[in-house]
C-alpha cells in the first residue's frame, strides 16, 4: 500500500549524493582539490562566455553544474548486483543501458543507475556506473574458485539498509526519518576499508590475473572508486591539473573538442597508491593498493542510433590509424587524427538535427507563441522550424561510453591492466538475469523525451 508520508526518491538521491561526496572528500583529499579546480574553470568559462551562461540557465543546467555527476563501483557477485539495484531504486535510480567491457580487456559488464526523467535529473543528476566482475572469464580454474569462495562469504550491505529497502518496496517509499537512516546505512556499502580480507599471497595471485580482480575480491565491499564533477571546458582542466600538482591521465577519452560538443569527454587523475593491511600482516606492516581516483566529465548532445554508429565507426578509424590507445609518444598525432577523422561529423546543431544524428528538445519560440492558434495546421516540423515558430535545444547525453570507460579503468589499474580483449563476450541476458530486471534503453528514453517536447510545443502553438 502506498503511504502518504513518504518523501520523494529524488530527495533521497540528493541527500545520498551529498553524503557520498562529503565522505569521498574526506577519504581522498585530492578529490577536493579537483572539485576546486573544476569550479574555478567553470566560473572562468562562464565569465568568458556569457551567452552560454544564459542558455545553461534556461535549460536548468546551471543550478546543477557543480554537483557531482557520477561515481562508480564494482561488485563481485550476482546477489550484490541484484541488491544494489534495489538500493538505487529507493533513490529513484534505475539501470540504463548495458556496457560490455570484456571486449576492451576489462573482465566486467556494467550498467548505469540514474534518474530517467528530466525533472528528476534536475533535482539531482547523480548516477552510478556499476560493474559486475565476470569470474567466468578467468581461465585459471583454481584461482576462480578461490575468488568465488572469498566472495561467497561477504555481505556488502548492512542489515538495516536491506531492511529499509524492504520497507520502501512494501510501502512505496520511505518517510523522512527512515530516509535519513537509509542514507547513512547505504553509505556504508561504499566506504573504503584499508583492511583487506585476504592474505598478501592471495592478493598477489588475484592481482596477477588482473588488478581489477584484486580490487573487487580482496575487500569487504565495493568502495566507491571515483566521483566525477562536470566541467564546461575539459581541455582546460586537463591542462591545469599538473599545474595544481594533480597527476593527470594521459589523454582525454571520447570525441574531440568541437564547436557543438557531442556525447561525453572524460579524463581523470591517476589512482592513489594507498596503504592496506592484509590478514597475515603484523601490526605496523602495510601493503599497497591503487584503485581510487577522481574524474572529470564534459557532456554534449546525445546522438541518435545513426549518429552513434557514425561515432563508433570514426573512433575505430582513429584507433586503427594510431594502432590502439594513444601513448605519450604519439599523443599529439592522436589528437590531430581524432579531430581530422571526426571532421566528417557535422558541427552545427542545425545539421546534426536535420540529418537525424542527434536528439533535440523542441520549444515554441516567442514568434510561435504570438502566432499560436492562427498557424496553418498543415505546417510540418521542418517548416515550423524554418519559419521560426519552433526552435531546438540539444539534449544532454546522460549515459556512458564503453570504449572511454575501458580507457578510464585501464589508466587507473596501471598499464599492466591493458590486457588483451576477452573477445566478443557480451552477455546482456546473463547480466539482466543477475540484475533481476531488464536494463532500460537509453535510446528509447531520449527518443521519448524528444517526442514529448515536440508534442508539448505543438500544443503551445495550438497545433
Ligand atoms: C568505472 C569506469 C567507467 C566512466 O565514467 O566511464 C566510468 C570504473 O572504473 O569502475 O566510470
Ligand atoms: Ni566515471
Amino acid at each position: 500500500a502506498q503511504r502518504s508520508d513518504t518523501i520523494s526518491p529524488d530527495q533521497i538521491r540528493a541527500r545520498f549524493s551529498q553524503a557520498m561526496s562529503d565522505m569521498y572528500q574526506q577519504e581522498v583529499p585530492l578529490y577536493g582539490d579537483l572539485i576546486q579546480l573544476v569550479a574555478d574553470v567553470n566560473a572562468d568559462y562562464l565569465t568568458k562566455n556569457p551567452q552560454e551562461e544564459l542558455i545553461l540557465a534556461n535549460s536548468q543546467e546551471l543550478s546543477r553544474l557543480n554537483l557531482e555527476r557520477h561515481g562508480a563501483i564494482r561488485v563481485g557477485k550476482p546477489e550484490e548486483l541484484f541488491n544494489i539495484r534495489r538500493v538505487f531504486a529507493v533513490m529513484g535510480m534505475y539501470p540504463v543501458a548495458y556496457y560490455d567491457l570484456a571486449s576492451a580487456g576489462v573482465p566486467v559488464h556494467s550498467t548505469a543507475f540514474r534518474a530517467v526523467t528530466a525533472e528528476a535529473m534536475t533535482e539531482s543528476p547523480f548516477r552510478v556506473f556499476c560493474s559486475l566482475l565476470r569470474l567466468e572469464l578467468i581461465d585459471d580454474e583454481d584461482l576462480r574458485e578461490r575468488a568465488q569462495a572469498i566472495l561467497d562469504k561477504r555481505n556488502i550491505f548492512t542489515e538495516e539498509a536491506l531492511r529499509l529497502v524492504d520497507v520502501a518496496e512494501q510501502n512505496g517509499g520511505l518517510t523522512e526519518e527512515e530516509a535519513n537512516v537509509f542514507v547513512n546505512e547505504a553509505l556504508e556499502t561504499f566506504r573504503w576499508h584499508s583492511d583487506a580480507t585476504v592474505t598478501a599471497d592471495e592478493y598477489d595471485a588475484l592481482s596477477s590475473q588482473h588488478r581489477l580482480i584484486a580490487d573487487v575480491v580482496a575487500f569487504k565491499g565495493p568502495h566507491i572508486n571515483h566521483l566525477t564533477p562536470r566541467t564546461l571546458d575539459i581541455d582546460e582542466v586537463q591542462r591545469l591539473m599538473p599545474e595544481r600538482g594533480i597527476d593527470a591521465k594521459l589523454s582525454v577519452e571520447g570525441p574531440p573538442r568541437r564547436h557543438c560538443p557531442i556525447l561525453l569527454r572524460q579524463t581523470s587523475f591517476k589512482a592513489l597508491n594507498e596503504d592496506i593491511r592484509f590478514t597475515d600482516q603484523a601490526e605496523g606492516e602495510m601493503g599497497k593498493h591503487s584503485a581510487r581516483f577522481g574524474e572529470i566529465e564534459q557532456r554534449g548532445v546525445a546522438l541518435t542510433a545513426k549518429g552513434r554508429a557514425l561515432y563508433d565507426q570514426l573512433l575505430e578509424e582513429v584507433r586503427v590509424k594510431i594502432g590502439g590507445a594513444p601513448t605519450a609518444a604519439n599523443l599529439d598525432t592522436y589528437y590531430t587524427e581524432l579531430a581530422q577523422i571526426f571532421s566528417v561529423l557535422p558541427d552545427t546543431h542545425q545539421q546534426l538535427h536535420d540529418q537525424g544524428l542527434a536528439f533535440y528538445h523542441y520549444r515554441a519560440t516567442a514568434k510561435g507563441i504570438e502566432a499560436a492558434g492562427q498557424l496553418d495546421a498543415s505546417l510540418n516540423k521542418a517548416q515550423l522550424l524554418e519559419q521560426g515558430y519552433l526552435s531546438i535545444e540539444p539534449m544532454t547525453y546522460e549515459d556512458f561510453l564503453p570504449v572511454s570507460a575501458a580507457g578510464i579503468f585501464q589508466s587507473n589499474l596501471g598499464d599492466a591492466a591493458r590486457g588483451s580483449a576477452y573477445g566478443s563476450m557480451s552477455n546482456q541476458d546473463l547480466f539482466e538475469r543477475d540484475l533481476g530486471q531488464k536494463v532500460l534503453s537509453e535510446m528509447d528514453l531520449y527518443a521519448q523525451d524528444s517526442a514529448q517536447s515536440l508534442q508539448d510545443a505543438l500544443k503551445v502553438l495550438g497545433l
